[in-house]
């Protein structure tokens, strides 16, 4: 079974993550991963951490050679900026570094920081946010990268665009080329496709900066040459599309999840929404010259790309900030703030990227899978084979 869980504080040491259930014999490109955490950095309307930080993975586990070895990955991304909180954050108990705490009292509207302090029975929110941070989204990048690589030897690739920040958004329809293109240039500001809506999408970003508030926006994943028949109908814990939304609904501030057109689908008319069935001969394939359901029909892929849409809120720190309560003196007084993004958008769909790649890997496994990846490709050609004798 593959899964993958992450350790780590926004400003600890280091994040981990740990992953189990990869075939054996998978090529690990160390670039291609360190690739993906440099992308999730990116973006107009980061803040100051992103100069701090240089995103690296080292692998400390289940890789030799070169290639894993059917055992856990361990992978480590370091906290630069643990240097400038070794005695906020000290492991140990060490009184003398009382003066060094940063508490966080002014619990803000939209963060973890009171839910949290409530459930723990803390009356400062610091653990709480160094955990609920998406500087925690770094590790799931990196096992993401490990999803993508095994998928990529299948031929398939999972990337994103940006098709809104704020109340701009991208009119139409991206092509996978466009996706592609934007992917593959690292000064896009905003991974927009369109300049022109690029360039108010930036101004967005600018306002919120000046105003001293925050913008939201809407990612998009799209995975392409994924093969019809991965997740099942017959459960409902086991249907992909529930388990993509999961994994997407689960990044920080993401807050809605969609795939293909599903909420302009709901109200329009069945007839405009099906994606219709055609047949080509010559190819031996079922084809479709729409595309809404997002290539998901019953918790099953279908064969056309995997359409999901994260919908990120506003980062909740604000320069100018809300009302709150204090979690020690219960008095009415600013919610808190400190260093924060002003827009994270672009670095929110690298990390989808991740997820959805990593829950299409998993899919993959469930289906395919083998010990070896020699073993998988084995199933994988039977498979393919079956699809084109249908
Ligand atoms: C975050 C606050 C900021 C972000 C951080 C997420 O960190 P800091 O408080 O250190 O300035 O930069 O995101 C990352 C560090 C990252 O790598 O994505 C938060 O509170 O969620």
């Amino acid at each position: 079974m593959l899964r993958f869980v992450t350790a780590g504080e926004s400003h600890g040491q280091a994040l981990v993550a740990w992953i189990s259930g990869l075939p054996a014999g998978l090529p690990v490109d160390f670039e291609f991963v360190n690739g993906e955490l440099h992308r999730r950095q990116l973006g107009y309307g980061r803040g100051g951490r992103q100069k701090i930080e240089k995103d690296r993975v080292e692998a400390i586990s289940g890789i030799r050679h070169g290639h894993t070895i059917g055992a856990p990955v361990a992978l480590r991304i370091e906290n630069r900026d643990w240097a400038n909180w070794e005695k906020a954050l000290p492991v140990e108990d060490t009184p003398e570094f009382e003066d060094a705490k940063r508490t966080l009292t002014a619990p803000r509207p939209g963060h973890a920081d009171l839910a949290g302090a409530l459930k723990f029975n803390f009356h400062d929110a610091r653990y709480v946010l160094e955990r609920a941070s998406a500087r925690e989204s770094a590790a799931r990048t990196a096992a993401g990268a490990l999803a993508k690589l095994l998928l990529g030897a299948f031929g398939i690739r999972v990337l994103s665009h940006v098709a809104a920040v704020g109340a701009v958004k991208l009119e139409r329809d991206a092509r996978w080329e466009e996706i592609e293109a934007v992917c593959a240039n690292l000064d896009s500001p905003l991974r927009c496709l369109d300049a022109a809506t690029e360039a108010r999408m930036k101004a967005v970003v600018d306002e919120a900066l000046r105003a001293g508030d925050s913008a939201g926006g809407i990612f998009e994943v799209v995975a392409r040459g994924v093969p019809p028949g991965l997740g099942t109908h017959a459960q409902w814990d086991e249907k992909l599309d529930g388990r993509l939304a999961a994994a997407v609904m689960s990044l920080q501030a993401v807050k809605a999840v969609e795939i293909g057109t599903g909420v302009a689908n709901a109200t329009a008319p069945g007839s405009t929404v099906q994606d219709e069935i055609g047949y080509d001969a010559a190819s031996r394939k079922f084809t479709r010259p729409t595309n809404r359901a997002g290539g998901l029909e019953g918790g099953m892929t279908n064969g056309q790309d995997v359409v999901v849409r994260g919908y990120l809120k506003p980062i909740s720190t604000l320069r100018r900030p809300l009302e709150t309560a204090d979690l020690v003196s219960k008095q009415a007084v600013k919610a808190a703030y400190e260093r924060s993004d002003v827009c994270v958008v672009p670095a929110a769909g690298v990390a989808a990227e991740a997820m959805v790649a990593f829950v299409l890997a998993q899919a993959f496994l469930e289906k395919l899978g083998g010990d070896s990846l020699e073993e998988t490709r084995r199933n994988y050609e039977g498979y393919k084979k079956q699809l084109e004798e249908f």
